[in-house]
């Protein structure tokens, strides 16, 4: 084990307010692909950029195009929890963690029996009518073609943030207030750019920021320990 690794380690044993903010990178080691790394999504070739086809403007302009690639690409089927998702579910369970904050829309951390998590972004999971607000089973969106349609005639969606959308306030003011009081924070698995997410860090008062990503990112300079590996794997070792 390197000695980043182990003072990390000594910070976790030591802490029971541990605090977890983290995004796409959480999820490549289950297969998920992130947007950003070469590989991600934002790398591969679509009819339009990504980042349009999942705003709220592309939404309701070309919803047929929007779940084409909603069902091809952000639902995701079979994949399972890795290491980190994981061990964040037993520190949960051991009373050290206080919560997970995720980006993430795959409901992993929760596959993984974390029960204190915040989607700032939403979840792939749950669907409902934009029109209404009547739910609907997430079968009703996530599989078969076309446009979803309510009883109402409005198109069902899924509870996602889309680009161009505000975030669920109650649940930004619980992630702030959450990361104010952290004595740990751990950030993994994020490029930090996607705002209001990403401007969640500059709440923490600590002096134990911790950033695991496999990319530099521009706010390695703020932190009290960087480590640029693969989450899962160092996780692994905690
Ligand atoms: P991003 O911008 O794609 O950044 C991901 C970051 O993770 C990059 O800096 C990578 O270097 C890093 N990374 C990739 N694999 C690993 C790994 N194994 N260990 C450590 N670091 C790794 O993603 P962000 O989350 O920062 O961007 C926010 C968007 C992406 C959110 O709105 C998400 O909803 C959205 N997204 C979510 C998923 C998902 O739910 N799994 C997948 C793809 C995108």
């Amino acid at each position: 084990m390197n000695e980043k690794i182990a003072q990390l380690k000594q910070w976790i044993e030591e802490s029971d307010n541990i605090v977890f903010f983290g995004g796409a990178g959480v999820s490549t080691e289950s297969g998920i692909p992130d947007f950003r790394s070469v590989d991600g999504l934002y790398s591969q070739k679509y009819k339009y950029p990504p980042e349009r086809i999942i705003s709220h403007s592309f939404f309701e302009e070309q919803p047929e195009e929007f779940y084409r690639f909603y069902r091809d690409k952000l639902v995701i089927r079979d994949a399972k929890p890795n290491i980190a998702h994981l061990k964040l579910a037993e520190w949960e369970r051991q009373g050290k963690l206080k919560a997970v904050i995720t980006q993430n829309i795959d409901g992993l951390h929760q596959a993984a029996g974390s029960e204190k998590v915040i989607e700032l972004h939403g979840t792939t999971h749950r669907v409902y009518c934009a029109r209404c607000g009547q739910k609907y089973p997430v079968e009703t969106v996530n599989e078969g073609s076309g446009i979803p349609r309510c009883k109402c005639g409005g198109v069902i969606r899924p509870d996602v943030v889309l680009y161009e959308e505000g975030l669920n306030q109650d649940e930004l003011y619980r992630a702030v207030n959450l990361i104010r009081d952290a004595d740990v924070l751990i950030v993994g698995g994020t490029s930090l750019v996607v705002y209001p997410a990403a401007g969640l860090i500059n709440y923490y008062r600590g002096h134990k920021l911790v950033l695991v990503n496999l990319s530099a990112t521009d706010r390695d300079g703020d932190a009290d320990l960087v480590i640029h590996e693969k989450i899962g794997q160092v996780f692994s070792q905690l």
